[in-house]
């Protein structure tokens, strides 16, 4: 087998040393760091895998392992004259999203986890996994996969290690991450690294044929060590839970060390957006799982002369330059994006994107051999698999695609790829957007007062629940900055270092804060605005606004436009509705505060006060308006 190197588990086991030589000689053929040595040793005593593989990163490593999955039935590969290098991969049907309720912060004192986390003490968690991991990859290969979040070398990009059995994590890891032997080379043999270890739980016994997705059905462990800058995650394969890079070290570990060191670690997305005139600037946009950014950050706009280029669509890490500015990166390498409702209509870029090399997980499957979900074409092919492996029709009366089916595909592919994606020093950003998914109350747009009252609008964001977390979907819950899965520590500290980020700058250098709602529905429950490219038309505004050129009105929640300040040219929407849009709801905001305090209320002591006080001035505002 090439790029393996296999244990002679008899000579490992009985001559008392931890790895057998040969492949004490193989791992020092990556790395000599003593770290990364021992602490993969270690794994190999605690997991006691068949085989270990290093990874490389290289194109001949991923054809060899997908070759692999397709043997295994884990993938089939696509029709290579409809969508080449492909394949498509159905989970398990209890194991399609991630899991809030089994996920898990562990700093040693509750508090730092807050009331938002579930908390455990890191040494009883501990215990209970290393009971957990004890022969746990027994039958498979342990991949020890190195990579980067950010472009390799880059003063704000880290670096992870992420053991783990799954070779779909691995193929996965290539698109989402920078794999390989320059990461172990920049890691250099003094350097640390956030450690994730991750099995998919399930230990192949002698002749125990395997299963096309591995996971443990009943046991799973999504766990964050926040001061210690480890993961450990056991019983899915699944995104997030798997996929360790995105939201365990890029959200939950790294919230954590930019509170630590003065930066921001954020689920947004991160756009260009250049005028008619070629004057560009920055825009990042945090909004909760499957609620748009991915299809902001490739949007294409309807209004003529503008453009929309992509940096990210789905994470930013933010410092500060030596211009007081605040600068982004996007600490990914590829989009795992939602597929349900993607299409040539609402985000063309995406499906130019998928067209090759990607990986489709949980939708589909056409006779052709090629994928489907729902929406993806006015009308669905005659005959399909489903994610579930059931024959579908259209009257079939059930969805073909799981609505958290998901694709995994190269950013560099993105036909609206902004050239300085991988800008080692970031892109400056101008503006901030915060939105949720909600019905009633929350306007088209609206400007914070200031960076505090930003700080507030982010803090009170609320959400419908969507399918990317595994439980009922449709619920109101507060979220906020989009961060309430992902903040590493106590959110009411979370506030507190976004407005001390405030603070550390001029305010004319900071980005301007605004609210949007894409979602906003009439009495019938039919989206009130048509979203999608149209939402150019508010960035036309938040441009304008940046620029110092548009008319607002003041309000007690913050700045609208004046309806005639939004571009409606070309567009079949009526003003009345526009200004059902963007007037304040009075009656409904004020509805909202005692909600507002309760959600703070949880906080105590860690709310800040800047928060307390904007609860007060919005209140006061909104009873003066009546
Ligand atoms: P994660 O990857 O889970 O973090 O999600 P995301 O925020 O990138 O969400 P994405 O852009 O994939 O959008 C998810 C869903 O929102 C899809 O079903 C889209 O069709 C829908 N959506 C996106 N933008 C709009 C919009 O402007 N209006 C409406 N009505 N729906 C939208
Ligand atoms: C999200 O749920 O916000 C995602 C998908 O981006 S996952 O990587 O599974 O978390
Ligand atoms: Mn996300």
């Amino acid at each position: 087998m090439p790029y393996t190197s296999v244990i002679r588990r008899e000579v490992f086991r009985h001559d008392g040393i931890s790895l057998a030589d040969e492949q004490e000689a193989v791992a020092r053929r990556y790395t000599t760091n003593p770290r990364l040595l021992h602490w993969v040793h270690e794994m190999v005593d605690l997991c006691t895998p068949d085989t270990v593989h290093w990874c490389d990163g290289s194109k001949d490593e991923y054809d060899f392992l997908a070759g692999l999955m397709c043997e295994t039935g884990t993938f089939i590969r696509l029709n290579d004259g409809l969508r080449p290098n492909s394949y498509f991969c159905r989970s398990d049907p209890a194991d399609v999203a991630r899991v809030e309720d089994r996920t898990f912060i562990c700093s040693y004192k509750p508090e730092d986890a807050g009331p938002t986390n579930n908390w455990r003490n890191p040494a009883e968690m501990k215990g209970i996994l290393h009971g957990l991991y004890e022969g746990a990859m027994r039958g498979r290969t342990m991949y020890v996969i190195p990579y980067s979040m950010g472009p390799i070398g880059s003063p704000i990009a880290k670096i992870g290690i992420e053991i783990t059995d799954s070779p779909y994590v691995v193929c996965s890891m290539s698109i989402m991450t920078r794999v390989g032997k320059e990461v172990l080379a920049a890691l250099g043999p003094d350097s640390d690294f956030c450690r994730g270890l991750h099995s998919v739980g399930m230990p192949l016994e002698k002749e125990q044929p395997d299963v096309p997705w591995p996971c443990n059905e009943k046991t799973k462990y999504i766990v964050q060590f926040p001061e210690t800058r480890e993961i450990m995650s056991y019983g899915s394969g699944y995104g997030g839970n798997a996929l360790l890079g995105k939201k365990c070290f890029a959200l939950r570990i790294a919230s954590a060390m930019a509170r630590d060191e003065g930066w921001l670690a954020e689920h947004m997305l991160i756009l260009k957006l250049t005028d008619p005139k070629g004057e560009s600037i920055y825009v990042a946009g945090a909004f909760p799982s499957a609620c748009g950014k991915t299809n902001l950050a490739m949007l294409t706009p309807t209004l003529p002369g503008w453009k929309v280029e992509t940096v990210g669509d789905d994470i930013a890490w933010m410092k500060f330059g030596d211009d007081g500015r605040l600068y982004a990166i996007n600490p990914e390498a590829g989009f795992f994006g939602v597929a349900p409702g993607t299409s040539m209509k609402s985000n063309a870029s995406a499906m130019q994107t998928i067209t090759r090399n990607s990986i489709f997980t949980n939708c589909a499957i056409t006779g052709e051999g090629d994928v489907w979900w729902e929406e993806m074409s006015d009308k669905p092919p005659a005959y399909l698999v489903d994610w579930m492996r059931r024959p579908w029709t259209a009257d079939s009366g059930r969805k073909a695609a799981h609505p958290n089916a998901r694709f995994t595909t190269p950013a560099s592919q993105c036909p609206v790829i902004a050239p300085e994606w991988q800008d080692p020093k970031g892109v400056p950003i101008s503006a901030i957007l915060f939105g949720g998914r909600r019905a009633t109350v929350m306007p088209l747009v609206n400007e914070s007062l200031s960076w505090q009252h930003g700080v507030f609008l982010g803090s009170i964001m609320s959400s419908e629940k969507t399918a990317a977390a595994a439980g009922k979907i449709g619920v109101v819950r507060h979220d906020p900055m989009a961060m309430l899965p992902f903040c590493g520590y106590n959110m009411g500290d979370y506030f507190s270092h976004w407005l001390k980020v405030g603070g550390a700058t001029t305010s004319d250098k900071l980005p301007r804060i605004f609210y949007v709602n894409w979602f906003r529905k009439d009495a019938k429950g039919k989206f009130l605005w048509p979203g999608y490219g149209e939402n150019s038309r508010v960035l036309k505004w938040v441009f304008e606004r940046v620029t110092g050129r548009a008319d607002v009105v003041e309000t007690p929640i913050g700045r609208l436009p004046k309806p005639a300040a939004i571009d409606l040219s070309g567009l079949d929407l009526s003003r009345d509705t526009l200004k059902q849009l963007l007037t304040v709801d009075t009656q409904g905001w004020l509805a909202e505060i005692p909600l507002i305090k309760q959600h703070f209320a949880q906080f105590g002591d860690h709310l800040p006060q800047g928060l307390r006080d904007e609860v007060a001035k919005l209140e006061a505002g909104l009873r003066k308006g009546l």
